[in-house]
């Protein structure tokens, strides 16, 4: 029963479209008596309010504590799911020593931003989603989760987090659109390149405590209801011990060819080659990302310049596992100063004997100009723009693709995040991007890929608490 009821309740969180109407939704609100309800409201408002003064309090704090550097081996030290009851509860603990300092530091960098920043709405609605967060997380400071009962709580606190952060991305990329006055790009890449970055990190330690949560419960309590995660023996959490990229590509590339169908009338055609059989230990959702968005760029550039008939090939080269690993970043254009100065928390978790996967994608899309090239991995710099026929629409452009993004929809470009974002997570586990350009002919993109490595494990033993 405490698994079926983790079932729902998580469920309905993963059902509500937003976060903030899971605990007062309005069909919630018609049920109750109109008084109660007002009353429950107010008492409501000023506990968050108390809860947000409080989180702001312990912000400095928190910050000062040394971000833990997150390894693989955090994320798979609980053994191979189901986890057992123990093994699960020395999960979730582990989780919230991590958050809250995760979370005041991101708090704090947000902070440092110049004041008329962190004054737009947009910014600010960020600033509030991570105080929020963070006061969900203080009640649990200082206790300890011993039972599965505070467990299937503190899941359902992961899950509201995770689905509070979502829409970060178009969010930032409106307010800061919005202040583009106020800070050069160079300082919002700066920023961003950071703040993703940890945000990555932050994401993954979370789903990976409800990955465990809904692959073990139902081994404590059989008559469950089926997990939302169908299991997959390869899956430890969220990490796939045997992920296929060609795989990943082929869904990606029909998810991504369905969009062009829509702007372009036209369905650009892929080929896979190379070896396409190549497993490796990866985080499918970042891979999902990665190749979502170069497969975007690839097929634009192609529709666009007419080649709709030739393929963008695409190149699997697993790689022998004794290469030396690379410097994250190296090749790339834009200078490492002009990067953002990584907190410790961002750097990935190199597993030097992991193999790697290197991936190419060719399209004969014409390249990209040389005055193009140095601004590709800014942050917001795009060549997108679909009303040509529209002048000095600029920014109404950019805004119009934010607002779809926001709606969950998928444009084919213009928010100008693609490349720098799917760097951030090609680094996190210590790979990386190259783009390679032959002007008037195509582009070409290694992405690299470091697998998170071989996995040990740890049989837990409550002993050592590991
Ligand atoms: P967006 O796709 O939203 O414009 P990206 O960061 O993905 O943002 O790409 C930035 C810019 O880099 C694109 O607008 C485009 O000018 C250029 N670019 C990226 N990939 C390619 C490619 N394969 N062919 C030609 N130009 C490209
Ligand atoms: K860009
Ligand atoms: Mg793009």
């Amino acid at each position: 029963p405490r698994a079926s009821r983790a079932y729902s309740t998580l469920q309905n969180l993963k059902d509500a479209s937003k976060p903030s109407s899971s605990s007062h939704s309005p069909s919630q609100g018609h049920r109750d008596h109109k008084k109660h309800h007002d009353h429950d409201r107010e008492r409501h408002h000023e506990r968050r309010h108390d809860d947000r003064s409080e989180a702001e309090d312990q912000v400095p704090w928190l910050a000062k504590q040394p971000l833990h550097p997150l390894s693989l081996a955090d994320l798979v030290k609980h053994g191979r799911p189901p986890l057992s009851a123990d093994a699960l509860l020395a999960s979730a603990r582990f989780t919230l020593s991590l958050l809250p300092i995760r979370l005041a530091h991101r708090i704090q960098a947000l902070r440092n931003l110049p004041y008329i920043v962190v004054s737009n709405p947009n910014i600010r609605k960020i600033y509030n989603n991570y105080q929020h967060s963070l006061s969900t997380l203080l009640p649990w400071q200082g206790r300890t989760i011993s039972n599965l009962e505070d467990e299937i709580r503190f899941t359902e606190v992961l899950a509201e987090l995770v689905q509070t952060h979502t829409d970060t991305i178009p969010i930032l990329a409106r307010g800061f659109l919005e202040c583009r006055k106020y800070i050069s790009p160079h300082e919002v890449t700066r920023f961003l390149d950071e703040h993703l970055r940890a945000r990555i990190g932050t994401r993954l330690v979370a789903e990976q405590h409800i990955a465990l949560h809904f692959s073990s419960t139902p081994h404590f309590d059989p008559g469950a209801s089926p997990t939302p995660c169908p299991e997959h023996p390869s899956y430890i959490g969220v990490i796939d011990t045997a992920l296929r990229p060609a795989s990943t590509i082929d869904s990606c590339g029909g998810f991504v060819a369905d969009i062009c169908e829509l702007n372009y009338g036209v369905r650009p055609q892929w080929v896979v080659d190379g070896e396409p059989d190549t497993t490796f230990a990866f985080v499918p959702m970042h891979l999902e990302y990665i190749v979502t968005e170069l497969l975007k760029n690839a097929f634009r550039a192609t529709v666009e310049n007419g080649m709709n008939r030739e393929p963008v090939v695409i190149t699997i080269a697993p790689e022998p596992p004794d290469v030396k690993p690379q410097q994250p970043g190296v090749g790339l254009s834009l200078p490492a100063e002009s990067r953002g100065a990584f907190d410790a928390d961002a750097i990935a978790p190199l597993n030097d004997n992991a193999p790697g996967v290197t991936i190419r994608i060719r399209d004969r899309g014409g390249g990209i100009e040389p005055e193009v090239m140095p601004h590709v991995w800014g942050y917001s710099f795009t060549t997108f723009s679909d009303a040509d026929d529209v002048p000095g629409a600029g920014s109404d452009d950019a805004l119009s693709v934010i607002s779809s993004a926001s709606n969950g929809n998928s444009s084919i470009a213009g928010l100008g995040y693609g490349l720098p974002l799917s760097r951030a997570y090609a680094e996190y586990f210590g790979g990386g991007i190259a783009v390679q350009s032959l002007y008037g002919w195509g582009t070409d993109v290694y992405l690299r890929l470091k697998g998170v490595g071989r996995i040990e494990y740890v049989t837990y033993n409550p002993k050592f608490g590991n």
